[in-house]
């Protein structure tokens, strides 16, 4: 396995020689020459095999054999993103990229349900899966939760996810939530004539616990309807890698909430959203929160965001530094080379171009799902300060529209409520797919009208004072 850090040494200790501190603390060894070593713990020792003085690169190769054995990923990141962000030496260490041999991508299990299943299921194959998250973040009784679901659906959308937070809290209690999602993802399914699915967070403080979480969730929703939302970072890789073990036929959703601690640009310590996103991949989750490219609330910018989404979407993708290929297979193998060049074919074409080259369902080995020895796709759920104003922006800035975009403010905040709210982001694909302005295209649909009125207003200055008003005045004080 190769990875590539960016490392800026304290005082006048010299890049090589904290680069060579930071290959033993993430292989075999420590600060100091151990007595204890023998051939073979020397023959895994990790190796720094480039250095960029320039940019202050240092590229270091791991024998991937000295990993846990079942496909373990936080066991990998124990060893590169762990004891290294202590090491005195080092004023920025950031792990920017890491490249997979075809031979370890077998180790791992990759995802099992992809957007593709969920596409099947929704039955919607040329636009991004359009979905929101119920806010207020937290608070709302169940049947209040289940009754802005409903809102939610019957104004158009596909995909309703719980707030990252959402648990089983005191005014919401888990099951009676689960009952009454399924109780309005009913109606709106009878009202629309749409399927319709609903992403629930089954983070826990136990695994137990977790796993009760999800049992019932299962036991009340059809299967298809739902997905397993985890926390990969407050919960943990390994509630990832269980939920995606115990649940191989369910759209496992990676929420990277606290992710900004290790990713954000000005960090000098962590890693870089890319390689958050293939790790995430390579544990098998079926979508992963990679950003807006800075167009939404948080930060990030557009070459970190497109990159890993790209990296999680395609078979073989540029990362900061590595081409990764996601096959078990060798880039020798001529079905992969014919693979890759199809692949190539179809994003060339823009996102345009794939909204158009699947409107009557997926019919290209890459496209859908395989078992074909691949690691399979992980979908892009792109978040974070999203209206329907910033969605034809956002769709021409990653090119394409395999995604699922989830809009919390940007839809419940609309002047006529949460299905005008709605509304208004399905016209404004529609806007971006006709490729006519969405002012042009807002003069005959109403609610796309009021939410460009709104959101022109209500940037992020307006939140600023709203939120000052709410959160932080003497009274709350
Ligand atoms: C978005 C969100 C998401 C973050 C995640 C929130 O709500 O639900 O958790 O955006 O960020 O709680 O803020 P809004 P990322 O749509 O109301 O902004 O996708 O970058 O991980
Ligand atoms: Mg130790
Ligand atoms: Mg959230």
């Amino acid at each position: 396995m190769l990875t590539v850090f960016k490392l800026v040494p304290y005082g006048d200790i010299s890049l090589e020689d904290v680069a060579s501190e930071i290959a033993a603390e993430s292989s075999t060894g420590s600060n100091l020459k151990v007595g204890t070593m023998t051939p073979y713990s020397q023959g895994i020792d990790a190796r720094v095999y480039k250095i960029d003085k320039e940019k202050n690169l240092a590229y270091i190769a791991y024998p991937w054999s000295m990993f846990d054995r079942v496909g373990n990923v936080q066991n990998i990141l124990t060893f590169i993103a762990g004891n290294v962000f202590g090491v005195s030496e080092v004023k920025e260490c950031k792990l920017l990229d890491v490249w997979f041999p075809p031979q370890m991508l077998s180790q791992y299990d990759g995802p099992s349900v992809t957007l593709d299943d969920m596409r099947d299921y929704l039955q919607n194959y040329d636009r991004p899966v359009l979905g929101t998250i119920i806010k207020p973040k937290i608070g709302l009784t169940s049947t209040e939760y289940a009754e802005v679901c409903y809102d939610y659906w019957v104004g158009g959308g596909d995909f309703v996810k719980n707030d990252e937070p959402q648990a089983d809290q005191v005014f919401s209690p888990y099951e009676k939530m689960v009952v009454s999602v399924r109780e309005a993802m009913d109606r709106a399914e009878d009202v629309t004539g749409h399927t319709k699915v609903h992403s629930f967070n089954v983070s826990a403080a136990d695994f137990d616990t977790m796993l009760k979480r999800a049992e019932y969730v299962a036991s009340v929703m059809k299967p298809g309807s739902y997905a397993f939302l985890v926390d990969g970072i407050t919960a943990g890789w390994t509630a990832v890698q269980t939920i995606r073990r115990h649940f191989p036929n369910v759209f496992l959703h990676f929420h990277r909430a606290g992710h900004g601690a290790f990713t954000r640009r000005e960090n000098p310590i962590g890693y870089s959203v890319l390689v958050l996103s293939k790790f995430a991949r390579l544990a098998g989750a079926s979508g992963i929160h990679t950003g807006t490219a800075g167009i939404g609330k948080m930060a990030g910018d557009a070459v970190e965001d497109i990159t890993a989404a790209q990296n999680i979407l395609r078979l073989r993708a540029k990362g900061i530094a590595f081409d990764q290929t996601w096959s078990e297979i060798p880039e020798t193998d001529l079905d992969i080379q014919a693979a890759i060049k199809k692949e190539e074919e179809l994003w060339s074409q823009g996102a345009q171009g794939i909204m158009k080259s699947r409107s009557d369902g997926l019919d290209t080995v890459l496209e859908r799902k395989t078992s074909w020895r691949l690691i399979n796709k992980t979908a892009p759920i792109i978040s974070g300060g999203l209206n329907p104003v910033l969605l034809p922006q956002f769709i021409d800035t990653i090119g394409t529209i395999d995604f699922i975009t989830t809009m919390g403010g940007g839809v419940h905040s609309h002047p006529d409520g949460t299905t005008k709210g709605t509304m208004a982001v399905v016209q404004a694909f529609e806007a971006w797919k006709n490729e006519i302005p969405l002012a042009e295209y807002a003069k005959d649909h109403p609610e796309l009208a009021k939410a460009i009125e709104y959101y022109d207003k209500h940037g992020t200055q307006a939140h600023r004072a709203e939120n000052k008003a709410v959160y932080n005045n003497e009274e709350a004080v």
